[in-house]
């Protein structure tokens, strides 16, 4: 098989990209290991920055999300007792909008196979090779063995995909911090108690109150690194959440069944540089922050943003500038994401059980952002994302 650009991983990334460079006559063919029902209900991420909402709109996919997506023009914040809105819209003239990920998975596939366009499911990429001349990525189909050749490979296969594994030792150079907690995730088939996100410090720990539509609510607790979910009946979550969010008189959340339920570790990671050769990476491959900032998908987006630029500037004029220029542009942002969701991440989870200080500078963090125009700010800019670059 031949194709301009061979597209590793059908996730926000690849199939983003595969669409940008349609739109601009360039052929690409999308493999994904998984197949398209199990992309299509994978539960993950649920917000949208206003440029990742312009940017479905700019390539014709934002009806749908216009009509079910939730704009959402604030947070909330509680902690010591207390609880703050930051009125992000009033801070920023933007907003972010509640729709999940695997809506958007939704809309791309089908814009995609409606276009014509090639997504191989259930077909796994194997290993990526003569990234100097001729790339090749290697498949394997239902244990067939295909050769895929192309112009250039988008490594778009998330944190555990196998494009990255094609740079020889010592070229990139590898960030990371892992952090001693994770999330335990819900799906709950519950009417939100709220219209905005609630973002809550509590001494047991972290808890993030969100939604999917008007009936699900999407609620997140932070637990051990290695808690086993056997340990987590629904009573238990259930209990847990009320301890750690009800923690403003006269308001209780909405309980219903859970319908879905995970662990995920936490991790802030990023690759330098992004691309080698004729491989470009983005997305969860080359950087993975921690969710409290909710920056990942965006910045998957984001990434695919410049490159189908730079494809588009060298397949329309022959210019390398941008495909030179990709990860260093990418990279800023992706540092200003880490340190945001760093930044968020420490300050609303427990840190250490035994030493009081940690909780103390967080509750004057908190503070402060409910004090300060100028904290508030920078936390709302961070927040509903800077503008595309
Ligand atoms: P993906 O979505 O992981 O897609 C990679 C795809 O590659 C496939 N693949 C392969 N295919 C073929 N051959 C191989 N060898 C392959 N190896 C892998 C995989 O099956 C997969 O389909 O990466 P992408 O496109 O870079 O997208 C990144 C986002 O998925 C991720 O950053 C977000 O989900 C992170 N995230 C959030 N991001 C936000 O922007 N806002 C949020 O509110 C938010 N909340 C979250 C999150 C992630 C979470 N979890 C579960 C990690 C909340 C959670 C709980
Ligand atoms: C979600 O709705 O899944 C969500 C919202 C905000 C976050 C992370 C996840 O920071």
């Amino acid at each position: 098989m031949r194709t301009q650009v061979g597209i590793v991983g059908a996730g926000p990334a690849g199939l983003m990209l595969s669409h940008l460079l349609h739109l601009q006559g360039i052929e690409s063919v999308v493999v994904e290991s998984r197949s398209r029902a199990y992309v299509e209900q994978r539960v993950r991420a649920g917000v949208l920055e206003q440029g990742s909402v312009d940017l479905m709109c700019r390539v014709g996919l934002g009806e749908r999300l216009q009509r079910e997506g939730m704009r959402h023009e604030g947070i909330e914040l509680r902690y010591d007792g207390q609880s703050y809105r930051v009125p992000m819209t009033e801070l920023t003239g933007r907003a972010i909008t509640v729709y999940g990920q695997q809506e958007v998975v939704k809309d791309l596939i089908a814009a995609r196979l409606a276009a014509g366009g090639s997504i191989l499911f259930e077909t796994e990429a194997v290993r990526v090779e003569n990234l100097d001349s001729a790339p090749t990525i290697y498949l394997r189909q239902g244990g067939r063995d295909i050769e895929l050749h192309c112009d250039f490979v988008a490594g778009c296969d998330g944190f555990h995909g196998v494009s990255r594994n094609a740079v020889p030792d010592g070229v990139l150079r590898t960030h990371e911090r892992t952090y001693p907690f994770a999330w335990l995730g819900v799906l709950a088939a519950a009417p939100p108690a709220v219209d905005e996100l609630i973002y809550a410090n509590h001494e047991r720990g972290f808890a993030l109150y969100s939604l999917r539509s008007p009936e699900i609510s999407r609620l997140y607790l932070q637990v051990a690194p290695d808690e086993d979910i056997a340990d987590w009946p629904d009573e238990r979550i259930w209990a847990e959440l009320r301890t750690r969010l009800e923690t403003v008189p006269g308001w209780s959340l909405n309980e219903g069944p859970i319908v879905e339920k995970s662990v995920t570790p936490m991790r802030s990671f990023v690759v330098e540089p992004m691309q080698w050769q004729r491989l470009y990476l983005a997305g969860d491959a080359v950087h993975i922050v921690p969710p409290t900032g909710a920056k990942g998908m965006n910045l998957a987006l984001a990434d695919v943003a410049l490159l189908g630029e730079a494809f588009a500037a060298w397949y329309g004029e022959g210019r390398t500038d941008l495909l030179e220029s990709y990860s260093t542009t990418a990279l800023r942002r992706v540092w200003r994401a880490q340190h945001f969701s760093w930044w968020m991440t420490s300050m609303l989870h427990r840190l250490d059980s035994d030493d009081p200080y940690e909780a103390k500078l967080q509750t004057a963090t908190l503070r402060y952002v409910a004090s300060s125009r100028a904290y508030a700010t920078s936390l709302a800019e961070n927040y509903v994302g800077l503008p595309l670059s």
